[in-house]
């Protein structure tokens, strides 16, 4: 098995035991640091889009609709072999979907993706065909002491029922900067939380996006999130041409 195979297997084997992976170093370290950058920028300005949240006291800050708003942000993540992983994992002809987000220290509690479609009385998410990931990039290294990335209940995108208490430890993927975290929407997750204050410049910071397997549960995750409150950007979305240009002549779809 060549290098590449083994590579695919074994990315794919962790998603459907575990319902995440780790890729280590996916991104180089000058590209890293020109996100932080990026990222700091970003959660300076006052630039303020409907949807955006504030320093909520768990959540942080978030910044939405990385296609149209943060283009240098998707660019520097698109230039490296992002979409080459995916495909590996979701098919060549994988969905690209149109939520994505920047974090600035977001500390959130235990949840699945998919709890508020499941509480809408949706079910379509345990279809064994449903395949509907969360993409992160953290930029700084997920440690005990400092948080900074993501801690998980690994197996879990195969329960639906919520076993733990919120004290509750779980696995804290060990993620460093540069390094691409993929789970399933499924997947019991929250933030990693500080043990105590957190040094400016190991500050968390993280880009999410979203795909799917290209099959009808993609359309039905759009559906769903068109009809949710918050999700204005969906109002008139569009993926923007450089975007189009990049991932249409490699068979990668993108849906809104
Ligand atoms: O903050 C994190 O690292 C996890 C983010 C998260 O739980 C989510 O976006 O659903």
């Amino acid at each position: 098995m060549s290098e590449y195979e083994a590579f695919a297997k074994a990315l794919r084997q962790s998603c459907q035991d575990n319902g995440f992976a780790l890729v280590k170093q996916l991104l180089a370290p000058e590209t890293t640091r020109h996100l932080r950058e990026e990222l700091v920028k970003v959660f300076a300005s006052e630039t303020r889009y409907p949807g955006d949240i504030y320093d909520n006291p768990s959540l942080g800050s978030i910044r939405i609709d990385v296609f149209n708003r943060y283009p240098a942000v998707w660019k520097a993540i698109f230039d490296s072999e992002f979409l080459k992983v995916l495909q590996m994992l979701l098919g060549e002809d994988f969905v690209l979907l149109p939520e994505s987000a920047l974090h600035h220290r977001g500390y959130g509690t235990w949840h699945k993706d998919t709890d508020s479609q499941q509480k809408a009385g949706h079910r379509f998410h345990w279809e064994p065909d449903c395949d509907i990931v969360q993409i992160a990039f953290y930029l700084q290294a997920n440690t005990p002491e400092y948080g900074g990335g993501l801690e998980v209940i690994p197996g879990s995108h195969r329960v639906d029922m919520r076993w733990y208490e919120e004290s509750q430890k779980g696995y804290r993927v060990p993620s460093e900067a540069g390094d691409l975290v993929i789970f399933n929407t499924r997947l019991d997750h929250k933030a990693c939380w500080p043990t105590g204050p957190v040094p400016v410049e190991i500050e968390k910071y993280a880009v999410f996006f979203m795909a799917s397997r290209n099959n009808a549960h993609a359309r039905q995750y759009i559906d769903f999130i068109r009809g949710r409150s918050g999700y204005l950007f969906m109002d008139g979305f569009s993926f923007p041409e450089p975007v189009q240009r990049l991932t249409q002549p490699r068979g990668i779809q993108l849906l809104v």
